[in-house]
C-alpha cells in the first residue's frame, strides 16, 4: 500500500468480498459465533444490513459502550474546547458513528464535533465503517483517511512541530496525497483530541491477570502516546507556541481492562492534570477501560483569531441548521395531518430490534498523575439496547438527507 489516502467527500470504497453482513448462524466463522450472537448488542441496527470484516468482530465497541463513550468524551474536562475528533483506528465504525451522533450537552441538533477524522488502514474494514455509517445517517459527518494512522500523525507533526521520529517509514510514503496534506495543514492542534481503540494482540489479553501495555501488539502504549506528541527537540528549538515544551494531544486511549494503571500514570508529565481511567461494562462486566489523557497545547491569539472565524461559519451553519428546523416542524405538522387521514407509512430506517434485557454500567476511577492504589469507584448506568438514535431521530436524518439530495438535483 501507499501512503495515507483522504478520500475527498462523496468518495467511497465498495463493499468487497471481505465485507459480510451474516444472516444465518451456519454463515459465522466458528471463532465469530459467540459476537455474532451479541450483533443486536453491538449494533442495534445490525438488520439493516450492517456489514463486518471478519476480523473486525474481536474489536469492534459495542453500541452502548460506543455511545456511553461518546458522551463522556464529550463533556470530559480534556475535551474542553476540542472541536476536531481524530479517530485513530475507526474499523468497522462502532465508536465513530457514535461520536458522529454526539450533540453538544443541553443543545438538541447542535453536533459536538465540527470535525470527525477516521483512519483505517484495511481498505475493506474501511468500507465496512462507511457503509455502517451510512446506515445510521452519519457517512457525511465523518472525514475518511485510508492509511497508517502513525504515519498519518508523524505528517500532522511535520505540519506542526517536528515528530520524535519513533515510528517506522512506511514503503511508498513518498507518494504523498496532496488533499491528506491540506486537511491536515488545516487542522488547529488547539482543537484537536485524539480517540484511539487499537488493537489488543488478539484475545489472548485476557489470559493476563494485568496487561502489560508495553507489550501490547501490534502498537504499545508508549508509541500510541508519542504519535500523538511533538518531538521535544522541535518543540526546544521552536517559537511561539509550545516553545521549550513538547506538545501533547488529548488522548481517550480504549485499552484492555486489566491493564496496568501504573504504566498509563507514567506516561503523563510530572504536575499535568489528573488522568481518568473509566472502566465501561455489561451485564455488570467490564468490558474495557478508556483512559482520558490530558494535552497541553492552548490555543494562540492567532488561533483564537482563526477560531473565532471558524465559529462565525459555524454561526452561519447553525441559522441555515435552524431555518432547516423550522422548515422540518412544518413538515411534521404537514405530515400528522396526513397521518390522521392515512394508514401510516413504513419508517425508511426502523425501529431497532429489542434485546434481551441487559444491565449495563461503568465504574469510575480517578487517580493522580501519581497513582498509589488507592483510586476511587464509582457506578453509573449505561442504558444498553437504547442507543441515542430512536427511529425518531433516524427518521429525521432520513429527511435531512431527502431533502438535501433535492436540493441537489
Ligand atoms: P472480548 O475479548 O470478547 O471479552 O472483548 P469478553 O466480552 O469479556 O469475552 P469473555 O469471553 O471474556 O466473556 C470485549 C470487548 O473488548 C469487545 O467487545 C471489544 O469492544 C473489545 N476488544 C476486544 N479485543 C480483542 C479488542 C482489540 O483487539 N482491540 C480493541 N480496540 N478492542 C477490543
Amino acid at each position: 500500500m501507499g501512503g495515507p489516502i483522504f478520500l475527498p467527500p462523496g468518495d467511497r470504497y465498495p463493499l468487497d468480498e471481505n465485507c459480510h453482513h451474516y444472516t444465518k448462524l451456519a454463515q459465522v466463522p466458528w471463532d465469530i459465533q459467540k459476537y455474532w450472537h451479541q450483533r443486536f448488542s453491538i449494533f442495534s441496527f445490525y438488520d439493516w444490513d450492517i456489514h463486518l470484516t471478519d476480523s473486525a468482530w474481536f474489536g469492534v465497541t459495542p453500541e452502548p459502550v460506543a455511545t456511553r463513550i461518546a458522551h463522556d468524551l464529550s463533556t470530559h474536562p480534556i475535551a474542553k474546547g476540542k472541536r476536531v475528533l481524530i479517530d485513530l483506528f475507526g474499523g468497522a465504525g462502532g465508536n465513530v458513528i457514535a461520536f458522529a451522533l454526539s450533540q453538544e450537552e443541553g443543545e438538541e441538533e447542535k453536533q459536538r464535533w465540527d470535525r470527525i477524522i477516521a483512519i483505517e488502514k484495511d481498505q475493506s474494514t474501511l468500507a465496512c465503517a462507511q457503509h455502517n455509517a451510512e446506515v445510521y445517517g452519519v457517512l457525511d459527518r465523518i472525514e475518511w483517511v485510508h492509511g497508517d494512522s502513525f504515519e498519518v500523525m508523524r505528517r500532522f507533526w511535520d505540519f506542526h512541530g517536528q515528530h520524535s521520529g519513533q515510528t517506522e517509514k512506511e514503503p511508498g510514503e513518498e507518494e504523498k496525497d496532496e488533499t491528506l496534506d491540506e486537511l491536515l495543514e488545516g487542522l488547529n492542534p488547539a482543537e484537536c483530541l485524539v480517540f484511539a481503540s487499537p488493537p489488543w494482540g488478539g484475545v489472548s489479553y485476557r489470559d493476563q491477570e494485568v496487561f502489560d501495555l508495553s507489550k501490547m501488539e501490534p502498537y504499545n502504549l508508549e508509541q500510541l502516546y508519542e504519535a500523538c506528541s511533538s518531538s521535544p527537540s522541535s518543540a526546544a528549538t521552536g517559537e511561539g507556541e509550545g516553545q521549550g515544551q513538547k506538545q501533547i494531544l488529548p488522548q481517550a486511549l480504549f485499552l484492555p481492562r486489566q491493564s496496568d494503571l501504573n504504566q498509563i500514570a507514567a506516561l503523563v508529565p510530572d504536575g499535568a492534570p489528573k488522568v481518568d481511567v473509566v472502566q465501561y461494562c455489561q451485564k455488570g462486566a467490564s468490558k474495557a477501560l478508556v483512559a482520558y489523557l490530558p494535552g497541553n497545547i492552548v490555543a494562540s491569539e492567532q488561533k483564537n483569531e482563526k477560531q473565532s472565524e471558524r465559529g462565525q461559519k459555524r454561526k452561519h451553519h447553525d441559522e441555515e441548521q435552524e431555518q432547516e428546523q423550522g422548515q422540518e416542524q412544518e413538515e411534521q405538522q404537514e405530515q400528522q395531518q396526513q397521518e390522521q387521514q392515512q394508514p401510516p407509512a413504513p419508517e425508511l430506517l426502523p425501529e431497532a430490534p429489542v434485546e434481551e434485557e441487559e444491565t449495563s454500567m461503568s465504574h469510575d476511577a480517578s487517580f493522580d498523575a501519581s497513582f498509589d492504589d488507592s483510586y476511587i469507584q464509582n457506578t453509573s448506568h449505561i442504558d444498553s439496547g437504547t442507543p441515542n438514535t430512536g427511529s425518531k431521530n433516524a427518521e429525521k436524518r432520513k429527511r435531512k438527507r431527502r431533502r438535501r439530495s433535492s436540493h441537489n438535483n
